[in-house]
C-alpha cells in the first residue's frame, strides 16, 4: 500500500496524550479516510450534567482550541460559573469553563431528547469544525471505577480529579449495561488499513475502550496493521497516573510489558529513545523515536513516523 493519502485510519485515543496524536494525524490523514474513536469510561454525570471529558478534549484539541496548557478545556475560557457555585457554599473540584459548560448542557439536552451519544458528539464536533469522524466508543453505558485501600471504590473522576489520583489503587473495573460496539466503530475498523492506539493511559482511557463488548475481537481480526504509541518516556507516564498505577498494580510497563498488554492485537509498537535499554519485546517489531510532544510539529512528525511505519507493515 502506497502512503498517497489514501490511507484509512482509525485512532483509539483517550485524554490528552491520545487528542496530541490524533491531532497530527489528523494534519496527514484525508479527513474521510480518518475516524478517532473516544473513551467514554470517564464519562460521569455532574449536576445533573452528561459530562464527556475524552470526547471533549479530542474534540477540542481537533478544532485547535484546547487549552495549551492542561490539554483539557478552552483555551481562555473563564470560571464564573465555578466561583458562584462556590460562592452557593459547593466545592468545585471538577474545572467546568464557562465556554465549556455549553458543550455538557447542549449534550445532556440533545442526550435527554433521545439522540445518541454517537449524534450528539458528531453534532458538537462538526459545529466546531472537526471534519474527521469522532466516535464515542459505544452509546451504551461503560464506566471506569477504581477501588482504592483509602477510599473504598471511587467513579474515575471522584479518583482522577477530586482525589488527584493519589488514593493507592487495588482494582480497576466498569461499571456497564449494554454497551456494544457502534455501528459507526465498526465500520471504521473494519475498513482500516492502519490501526493506531494512541499514547493514552492502557488501563484507564485505552482499556476501557477495548472493554467495550465486541471491540477486541473486532481489532485482533482486522487484517491490517495496529500499532500502539507507549503512553511512557524514560519509564514514566508523561502527564498522569499511569506509572503510579502500574506500580500500585504491579503490572510491567516496559516496552515488553507493554507489548504483554496489548497481545494478540499489535503487530507494532513505538517507544521512546529513552526506553530503548529497557526490557524490549520478543516478537513484536519495535520503532524507537522521540514520542514526547510538546509542539505542534511535534505531533506532526510523530504521527508521520506512525503512519509511514503503518504503511510498511501493511505491505
Ligand atoms: N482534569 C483535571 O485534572 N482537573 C479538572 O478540573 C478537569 C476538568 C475537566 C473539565 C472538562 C473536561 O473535558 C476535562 C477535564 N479534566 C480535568 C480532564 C479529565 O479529568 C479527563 O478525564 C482526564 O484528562 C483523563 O483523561
Amino acid at each position: 500500500m502506497v502512503l498517497d493519502g489514501t490511507l484509512r485510519v482509525v485512532v483509539l485515543a483517550g485524554g490528552v496524550g491520545g487528542a496530541k496524536l490524533a491531532y497530527g494525524v489528523a494534519k496527514q490523514v484525508a479527513p474521510q479516510r480518518l475516524a478517532i474513536v473516544g473513551n467514554v469510561g470517564d464519562d460521569f454525570e455532574h449536576y445533573g450534567l452528561h459530562i464527556s471529558p475524552d470526547l471533549d478534549t479530542v474534540m477540542y484539541t481537533l478544532a485547535g482550541i484546547a487549552n495549551p496548557v492542561t490539554g483539557w478545556g478552552i483555551e481562555g475560557d473563564t470560571r464564573q460559573m465555578l466561583e458562584m457555585l462556590a460562592r452557593y457554599g459547593e466545592e468545585p473540584w471538577f474545572g467546568i469553563g464557562d465556554r465549556d459548560l455549553a458543550t455538557h448542557l447542549l449534550r445532556t439536552s440533545w442526550l435527554s431528547a433521545g439522540r445518541s451519544l454517537t449524534e450528539v458528539t458528531a453534532r458538537l464536533a462538526a459545529a466546531l469544525g472537526v471534519a474527521c469522524r469522532l466516535l464515542p466508543a459505544t452509546d451504551g453505558l461503560l464506566r471506569t471505577m477504581v477501588d482504592t485501600r483509602e477510599l473504598g471504590t471511587l467513579p474515575f473522576q471522584e479518583y482522577f480529579v477530586r482525589h488527584r489520583w493519589q488514593p493507592a489503587v487495588e482494582r480497576i473495573w466498569f461499571r456497564r449495561a449494554g454497551c456494544d460496539v457502534t455501528p459507526q466503530v465498526r465500520q471504521a475498523v473494519e475498513q482500516a488499513d492502519l490501526l493506531i492506539i494512541a499514547p493514552s493511559n492502557p488501563l484507564l482511557s485505552i482499556g476501557p475502550i477495548l472493554e467495550v463488548d465486541g471491540m477486541r475481537e473486532l481489532v485482533a481480526k482486522r487484517r491490517g496493521p495496529c500499532i500502539v504509541v507507549s503512553p511512557f518516556v524514560g519509564g514514566r507516564a508523561v502527564k498522569g497516573p499511569a506509572d503510579k498505577l502500574m506500580r500500585e498494580l504491579s503490572l510491567d510497563f516496559s516496552p515488553r510489558g507493554l507489548a504483554q498488554f496489548y497481545a494478540g492485537l499489535i503487530d507494532g509498537l513505538v517507544i521512546d529513545e529513552s526506553d530503548a535499554s529497557a526490557p524490549q519485546p520478543e516478537g513484536t517489531p519495535v520503532l524507537i523515536t522521540q514520542t514526547l510532544m510538546a509542539s505542534a510539529a511535534d505531533k506532526v512528525r510523530l504521527a508521520g513516523e506512525v503512519l509511514a511505519w503503518g504503511g510498511e507493515l501493511a505491505e
